[in-house]
């Protein structure tokens, strides 16, 4: 394709046709959001926006990397932070220019302005979608781990923070010191009670370093639950051709999502929010039955999916559930195992939610590859499958299909697809996990249950379960799709 020029501000007076309302007034930086990554890009940022055109409001966003990704900061920054989001759909594809991020910082480089902001009353919101991993847990306690090379390094050096604990622990004491008001800090990830789970890693890493300020962390400051959704893979070069062809300008860093979207949200902004509730989002007392279908319908599927798939050979989520067998499976997993467990309210239809789930999966415009979600398993698994495997032991349920799903992780570890083709283990307790990677079933299982941060005791010690992951393992390393032929019930 022939290039066109960068995507920029002034570009915005011929591209009313992609933006979601023409008429904007750039907004003051009312949000810091830490981990701007794709999934962000397409969901907050595209609800502020639209609060924003709603309601007004000084509700600009400040995006950070915290890997020190200067290329992700220098491409947002060279087109003025606008990027477009292309919506893929069975409907076709529709490309809409976001204008609500204002700024963009990496650290550890761009520490002194980070710093500002958080200090400046106007942020009232830091957010978060940092993954898993990003909350530095010891997730046998839900204390920070202090154990964690970044926690440590922070624990040492508390003026030159790198993690999550450590960055939100500093800048709560700049404002408590300067008796400014503390902003609220909205977790977006899809950890199970995410703002309590951040509150306690922030507050278990402040009172290391300073008793007093962990009881006015714990005391004044809000962090309010969320369950976040849409499905947002990782950018390719189709994205950028699409967005060339909508746009006639360049744009190297457009994200690709899927027309759905969800957002459910604990009201508790004591210093104000945008009126995400003005474009779709629901502000609830209460996210937790919310969070918990989400966890475990979507992403303990998705899991499913993924590892089933690396296996047998799927590269894409619409390519794995094209497959019969595969979706008889993920359809009786929801139906028998999953949805039995949660306690949601009256009006939600959790069998529709299955439907839509399995439809929203075939979109065969969004190719969400499946090694994208395979990453980071040692963190995923606890939430998305172990959680619902403890609910139905603890009630005399069987387990059958949420077994294979742990099993085919454990087959993942090895390495290699059943056809022999090596892939990478991305995960941050790779080196430990693949260390030693057993054939034999009976000692694979015993080895991986060993790993406590992983497998609660509750479940390591569970006759029954060990016994049924040995089964579901050797079941598998005869050849997944055999295995999802057999366990598809
Ligand atoms: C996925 C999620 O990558 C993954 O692990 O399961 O990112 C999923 O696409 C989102 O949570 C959907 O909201």
């Amino acid at each position: 394709m022939t290039a066109r020029p960068s995507l920029c501000r002034n570009a915005l007076d011929s591209l009313n046709d992609h933006v979601l309302a023409p008429g904007w007034r750039d907004p003051g930086i009312g949000i810091v959001h830490l981990g701007i990554g794709n999934f962000h890009r397409a969901h907050e940022a595209v609800y502020t926006e639209e609060a924003m055109l709603a309601a007004g409001g000084d509700w600009g966003i400040c995006g950070v990397t915290l890997q020190g990704d200067v290329s992700k900061r220098d491409a947002l920054m060279a087109q003025d932070c606008l990027y477009s989001v292309v919506e893929r759909g069975p409907d076709g594809v529709r490309v809409t220019v976001i204008r609500a991020l204002k700024e963009v910082l990496a650290m550890p480089h761009d520490r002194v302005r980070l710093f500002e902001l958080l200090a400046d009353q106007n942020v009232r919101i830091v957010s978060l979608t940092v993954t898993e991993k990003g909350y530095c847990r010891d997730t046998r306690t839900g204390d920070v781990d202090l154990s964690h090379e970044g926690i440590a390094h922070d624990l040492a050096h508390p003026d030159t923070p790198t993690t999550v604990p450590g960055i939100l622990t500093d800048a709560l004491r700049q404002r408590r010191d300067a008796g400014t008001p503390p902003f609220t800090v909205l977790s977006c990830d899809n950890l199970s009670n995410n703002g309590a789970a951040l509150k306690q890693a922030v507050v278990s890493f402040a009172r290391v370093l300073d008793e007093e300020l962990a009881d006015w962390i714990a005391s004044h400051v809000a962090f309010p639950s969320t369950m976040v959704d849409r499905i947002v893979p990782s950018t390719t070069d189709a994205e950028r051709e699409a967005a060339q062809r909508a746009l006639n300008f360049h744009d190297a860093v457009p994200v690709p999502c899927e027309p759905f979207r969800q957002w459910v949200i604990e009201d508790r902004f004591p210093a104000g929010r945008p009126a995400w509730e003005r474009v779709g989002a629901q502000l609830v007392d209460d996210v937790m039955p919310f969070e918990l279908a989400k966890l475990r319908m979507l992403n303990g599927t998705h899991s499913t999916l993924a590892y089933l798939s690396m296996l047998a050979g799927f590269s894409t989520i619409d390519e794995a559930i094209a497959h019969p067998p595969l979706r008889a499976l993920i359809h009786a997993m929801m139906t028998d195992e999953i949805a039995p467990t949660l306690d949601v309210p009256p009006s939600f239809d959790v069998l529709a939610y299955r439907d839509a789930l399995l439809e929203r999966y075939a979109n065969t415009a969004l190719k969400h590859r499946t090694a994208q979600i395979a990453m980071d398993g040692s963190q995923k698994i606890p939430p998305r499958l172990l959680a619902t495997i403890g609910a139905r032991l603890s009630a005399g349920q069987s387990i059958e299909r949420l077994t294979l799903a742990v099993a085919a992780w454990l087959v993942f570890l090895r390495g290699h697809a059943d056809d022999g083709t090596r892939y990478d283990i991305s995960d941050p307790m790779a080196a430990r996990l693949t260390a030693h990677v057993p054939d034999a079933p009976e000692q694979l299982v015993g080895t991986m249950l060993s790993v406590e941060e992983v497998f609660p005791s509750a479940l390591s010690n569970h006759e029954v379960f060990r016994q049924q992951l040995v089964e579901a393992v050797r079941l598998i390393q005869h050849g997944a799709l055999q295995a999802i032929g057999i366990a598809r019930g």
